[in-house]
């Protein structure tokens, strides 16, 4: 059981961050305030809070798209459809965490996340923007935070991925129907498509996987250049039928990753929000598995939600099974992990009936 100690500093914890939370955290009963948020948690306001665990960082981008845009608003719809799970209580308290009813225990307790807004978008100019989002995923890993980026579409990955360098060798995980691998195709290079190429290129990335492919493709370049490379593959067949294990094979154990989501995993009826959505694709709970294996495997270092493109969306679907879908990665990653000032994860013993199975 947590001491009395400990209870009263949690306490006390609570009503510095409802009385930081402005007037409604000091008033309950009164008009409140809602910051249009990912999950409701506060906006970055600088050094003033201090570190948090999370920061969100949203890209409304789509200069990099094939055939269908839309994923400019993909930040605000997940931010939208992630009101329904609300980071702080009604009295403001924040850092509360969520109760998983299907795992029966808590998740992302005391995890603390802030939102550092959007990266400020240009028009017509790829170059300009890349280089604002890897200035804003730096400033965020200097800072001390898990960079979570929500794109825009999948062009955003490979600048976010360029601002870990200098930071040691880092293995890409990729979630998609698609490879992402085309070299060049009519003198682009930096667009959707080629997202993954350009990470490959990066000195520091070791080794790329790439889980849930199935889309077809016209040219077989880039899956040549991807075996040549070395990238490692688990189709959504694979996935399918060898469960979460299969995802697990081709991570590095204890090495950094980097987590790349693209929604069109998913399939075309849970995801039909997106640019590219393809048949055939995986459930909710088959992606969500493998994350947690994934994650119980390697250190993740950085994620990054992309392709949900609102103007295909219908009744939120999509921006829904993203917004879920950045939660659960977050409690594959933060459960159990020791984080700052020594607390233990919102599955210690004095808050979950049932112990982990993993980080042994
Ligand atoms: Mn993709």
């Amino acid at each position: 059981m947590r001491s009395t100690k400990e209870q009263s500093r949690r306490v006390a914890q609570r009503r510095v961050s409802a009385a930081a939370s402005g007037p409604n955290g000091a008033s309950p009963e009164g008009p409140r305030v809602r910051h249009h948020t990912f999950y409701g948690v506060p906006p970055y306001d600088g050094a003033a809070r201090g570190r948090t665990d999370v920061a969100f960082l949203g890209v409304p981008f789509d200069l990099g798209t094939t055939l269908r845009p839309g994923t400019r608003f993909g930040p605000e719809a997940v931010r939208a459809a992630s009101a329904w799970w609300q980071y702080a209580r009604d009295d403001g308290a924040a850092a509360e965490g969520w109760y998983d009813l299907d795992r029966q225990r808590w998740i992302l307790r005391g995890v603390t996340m802030a939102d550092w807004g959007d990266v400020r978008i240009t028009p017509a100019d790829i170059g300009v923007n890349l280089d604002r989002i890897t200035e804003g995923v730096r400033s965020i890993l200097a800072a001390g935070s898990l960079p979570v980026v929500i794109g825009g579409d999948h062009a955003i990955t490979y600048p976010a991925i360029r601002a870990f360098g200098g930071r040691g060798p880092l293995h890409v995980v990729q979630f998609d129907s698609h490879q992402d691998f085309v070299d060049e195709r009519h003198g682009v290079r930096l667009g959707h498509g080629n997202a993954m190429r350009r990470a490959s290129e990066l000195p520091f990335v070791t080794g790329i996987s790439q889980i849930g492919l199935r889309g077809l493709q016209k040219y077989t370049e880039p899956l040549e250049a991807s075996r040549r490379y070395g990238v490692r593959v688990v189709t959504a067949s694979d996935l399918r039928r060898r469960g979460p294990r299969a995802a697990t094979a081709c991570v590095p154990a204890g090495g950094a990753c980097y987590l790349t989501l693209d929604i069109d995993v998913l399939d075309i009826a849970t995801a039909p929000g997106t640019g590219t959505p393809e048949p055939g694709g995986l459930a909710y709970a088959e992606v969500r598995d493998a994350i947690r294996a994934v994650a119980r495997r390697c250190r993740i270092v950085g994620v990054d939600l992309v392709e949900v493109s609102p103007p295909y969306d219908w009744a939120e679907v999509t921006a829904r099974a993203a917004a879920r879908l950045v939660l659960d990665a977050l409690s594959a990653i933060f459960d159990g992990r020791p984080r700052a000032g020594g607390a233990r994860g919102p599955d210690s013993p004095a808050h979950a009936p049932r112990r982990r199975e993993n980080h042994g």
